[in-house]
C-alpha cells in the first residue's frame, strides 16, 4: 500500500491575521512539517481563487462574510476575500515544508468554489489529483491542515467515496466552526468511512 500524506490549505490566510484566519491554524505547521518524513509522497492543496471569485461575499450585492447564497450548484457560503492567486494571503505560511511531490491548485474557475482537493463544489469538475494519485498506485491517503470542518472534510469524504482509505489526523487540522460545522463534519467523515485519529 502506498500512502500519500495530504496536506490542505495551510495558506496565510486561513492562519492568525489572515483574511479567514482559523483559530489556531498556525499550530500545525511544525507537526505537519515532522510528519512529511513518514510518507511515501507528500501532496499540497492551495485554495486560489482569481479577484472577485463568486464565493466572496464581496462578490454579491447586498451578502455579508459567512452569509448563504444559491449558487446554480447549491447552497454556498459566501466568504471574506481571501487567497487571491499570488497575493501573500494565498502563499503557504511560510514555516511550511513546500519540498513536496506535487501541489495541486484549486478555487480557479470563478464561477465554482472548490473545497475538495478532488471535485470541486458541483460534485463533477474534477481537479485531477484522483488521476495523479491512481497512476502514481497510491492508495492510502493521510489528511491535515485546514480546515477540518470545510477543505479537509470534503477532501476527506471525496477520497473514501472513491475508494482510497482514508485517515484525518484531526491533531493536525484546525476548524472554522461555524453553527456547529465541526460536529457534522466530523459525522459526516466517520459516515464515509473516514478514520479519525
Ligand atoms: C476553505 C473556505 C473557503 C478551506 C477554503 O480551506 O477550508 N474554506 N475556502
Ligand atoms: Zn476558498
Amino acid at each position: 500500500m502506498t500512502h500519500a500524506l495530504i496536506v490542505i490549505d495551510v495558506q496565510n490566510d486561513f492562519c492568525p491575521g489572515g483574511a479567514l484566519a482559523v483559530a489556531g491554524g498556525d499550530e500545525i505547521v511544525a507537526p505537519i512539517n515532522a510528519m512529511m518524513d513518514d510518507f511515501e509522497a507528500v501532496i499540497l492543496t492551495q485554495d486560489w481563487h482569481p479577484a472577485g471569485h463568486s464565493s466572496f461575499a464581496s462578490s454579491h450585492p447586498d451578502k455579508s462574510p459567512f452569509e448563504m447564497t444559491e449558487m446554480p450548484y447549491g447552497p454556498q457560503v459566501l466568504w471574506p476575500d481571501h487567497c487571491v492567486q499570488g497575493t501573500n494571503g494565498a502563499a503557504f505560511h511560510s514555516g511550511l515544508r513546500t519540498d513536496a511531490d506535487l501541489i495541486i491548485r484549486k478555487g480557479f474557475r470563478p464561477a465554482i468554489d472548490s473545497y475538495s482537493a478532488f471535485f470541486e463544489n458541483d460534485q463533477s469538475t474534477p481537479t485531477g489529483l484522483q488521476g495523479y494519485l491512481n497512476t502514481r498506485g497510491i492508495t492510502a491517503l493521510s489528511m491535515v491542515g485546514l480546515a477540518t470542518d470545510f477543505c479537509v472534510h470534503f477532501s476527506a469524504v471525496d477520497a473514501a467515496r472513491l475508494g482510497f482509505d482514508v485517515t484525518v489526523r484531526l491533531d493536525a487540522c484546525r476548524a472554522i466552526d461555524m453553527d456547529g460545522s465541526l460536529a457534522a463534519a466530523e459525522q459526516a467523515m466517520r459516515e464515509a468511512g473516514v478514520k479519525l485519529i
